[in-house]
């Protein structure tokens, strides 16, 4: 009997940017998780499922082993630490850039300013480095309405085309870290299941190279 391998994906971007590689691989999925309702995907693999979660839980998942494997943004993974698990590839995917954002036209306050984000950690040791007091705000989404509203100087989100900033009246601040998103492996899995998952990690990183 092989041992069944969980591999944790997001909707949206991650999943149809990792499907390629995983393909590579060898692995695709039976079932599209944009139409089904089902969380858990056979592939044409049998004893490789892939589980269909939040971005933010991927980390989670595989920490605690209910995945062995996972591909999760650089921010996700920052913001969660990465307890329990490796961070095996960079996948070169979903890349972004983590920011800083305000007001345009609007200097930022001397002392302590307000930081509004989810990435309640990454700002936290981020201005702590820079020396600078700051009040965490933690939102779960539309960041760029904080500053607009009052609610805090300046947000951290992960920023692509800067399109959403802009059209808020906002501009992209100071940049904090280059994301992609990265294959990461719980490390219980990376023992009891070695030999299974170092095969998928080589495919995977050949198709990286390749492009
Ligand atoms: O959406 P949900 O709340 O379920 O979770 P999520 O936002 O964490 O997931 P998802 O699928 O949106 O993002 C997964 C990963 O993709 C993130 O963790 C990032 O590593 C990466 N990524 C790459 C991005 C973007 N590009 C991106 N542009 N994640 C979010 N965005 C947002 C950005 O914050 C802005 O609000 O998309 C909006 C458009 O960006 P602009 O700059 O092009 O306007
Ligand atoms: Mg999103």
């Amino acid at each position: 009997m092989t041992d069944t391998i969980t591999i944790a994906l997001s909707k949206g971007r991650i999943f149809k940017e990792t499907m390629p590689l995983l393909k590579a691989a060898g692995i695709e999925a039976l079932d599209d998780p944009e139409t089904s309702r089902k969380l858990i995907l056979d592939t044409t693999i049998d004893h490789i499922k892939l589980v269909i979660i939040r971005a933010t839980d991927v980390p989670t998942y595989v920490q605690y082993g209910a995945a062995d494997l996972g591909v999760v943004g650089k921010d996700v993974l920052m913001e969660h630490g990465g307890d329990g698990l490796y961070e095996m590839l960079d996948l070169k995917i979903a890349c972004c850039k983590l920011m800083t954002a305000g007001l345009k036209d609007v200097p930022l306050p001397e002392g302590q300013l307000k930081v509004a984000t989810k990435f309640v950690n990454c700002a936290r040791n981020y201005f702590a480095e820079q020396g600078r007091q700051i009040e965490v705000i933690k939102l779960y989404g539309s960041m760029e309405l904080a500053p607009i509203v009052g609610l805090a100087d300046c947000i951290v989100d992960v920023v692509d085309t800067g399109n959403t900033l802009r059209a808020n009246g906002l501009v992209p601040q100071e940049h904090m870290a280059d994301i992609s998103s990265r294959l990461v492996v719980n490390k219980a899995s990376m023992k009891t299941k070695h030999d299974g998952l170092k095969q998928i990690l080589d495919q995977v990183a050949a198709a990286v190279d390749k492009g």
